[in-house]
């Protein structure tokens, strides 16, 4: 009987549509509700600077003087390069191979620490002179780096992070970053700012601010706004924090934008 066939498949469909109405409805409220544990605050534009837009920015850091590096990626051109922050004008570059994807830097005792995406090394420069001092090791791939006062602290791409012990980068313990209820993946470039580690998360327009004790994202900031325009290609992501050491302004920039802006966090209301 065709119409009885016809009229129970109507059934059916209604039967799908309502459930998948359902589903779609509780997934937004569960990544809602993790959202919602987690502080979001907006920032102000204080300043902003010329930024190289053939750098795919991999990492920002500045120096105990308040010099200021970038580490670049992409096979075949990647650098480490000293920047002048007000122009833009690169001062100083060191080259790397060219099947060497460059990945995250951070200085400890007068040298820069330069991760590799998949090499499973790191290479060490003289701060001055940008001489290759040669290579760590470490296991696994490498992406965003920092340091607190005893260790540096290196994302791979995962919701974990490693202190490592900076004599010989072995690892002295690591933590897992929780958003809410949910492990954070993609944690990429890094900056340790007053006592809080804060991560660049891979596609994001956010950056989290984690507990270094704990793993949890204490808050996010929403930098969707700070995007320059017609940026928007696949890869042009946020990327690149600095924090200058003297004056504590924040620095932020993204892979292949032609901006460096520096910003200002506003107080949660
Ligand atoms: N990472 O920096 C997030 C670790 C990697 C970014 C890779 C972006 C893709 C560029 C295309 C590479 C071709 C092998
Ligand atoms: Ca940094």
């Amino acid at each position: 009987n065709w119409s009885a066939l016809k009229k129970r498949s109507k059934k059916r469909w209604m039967l799908v549509t309502v459930v998948s109405m359902l589903m779609v409805g509780v997934a937004s409220v569960s990544i809602l509700a993790a959202r919602e544990t987690v502080p979001v605050v907006t920032v102000q534009i204080v300043n902003s600077f010329p930024h190289d837009a053939n750098a795919f920015s991999q990492g920002l850091c500045f120096d105990a003087e308040g010099n200021f590096y970038e580490g670049t990626g992409m096979y075949g051109s990647s650098e480490l390069r000293k920047v002048d922050l007000k122009s833009g004008n690169v001062l100083k570059v060191q080259k790397l191979p060219r099947d060497v994807f460059g990945e995250g830097i951070t200085i400890w005792n007068n040298r820069v620490v330069q991760l590799t995406w998949k090499k499973q090394q790191a290479i060490v420069y003289d701060l001055a002179t940008f001489r290759n001092l040669g290579t760590l090791r470490y296991r696994g791939e490498g992406w965003g780096i920092t340091h607190d006062t005893k260790h540096l602290i290196m994302s791979n791409g995962s919701s974990q992070l490693s202190f490592m012990n900076p004599a010989d980068f072995s690892v002295d313990h690591k933590i897992t970053v929780v958003a809410g209820n949910r492990q954070l993946d993609n944690l990429n470039e890094l900056e340790y700012i007053n006592g809080e580690i804060w991560a660049n998360v891979w596609y994001e327009d956010y950056i989290a601010c984690i507990d270094p004790q704990t793993g949890k994202v204490i808050r996010w900031i929403d930098l969707r706004r700070v995007w320059p325009k017609n940026r928007r290609g696949d890869e042009m992501v946020l990327n690149g924090i600095a924090q200058h050491p003297n004056t504590g302004q924040i620095f932020i920039t993204g892979k292949n934008w032609p901006k460096l802006y520096e910003i200002k966090i506003n107080n949660p209301n």
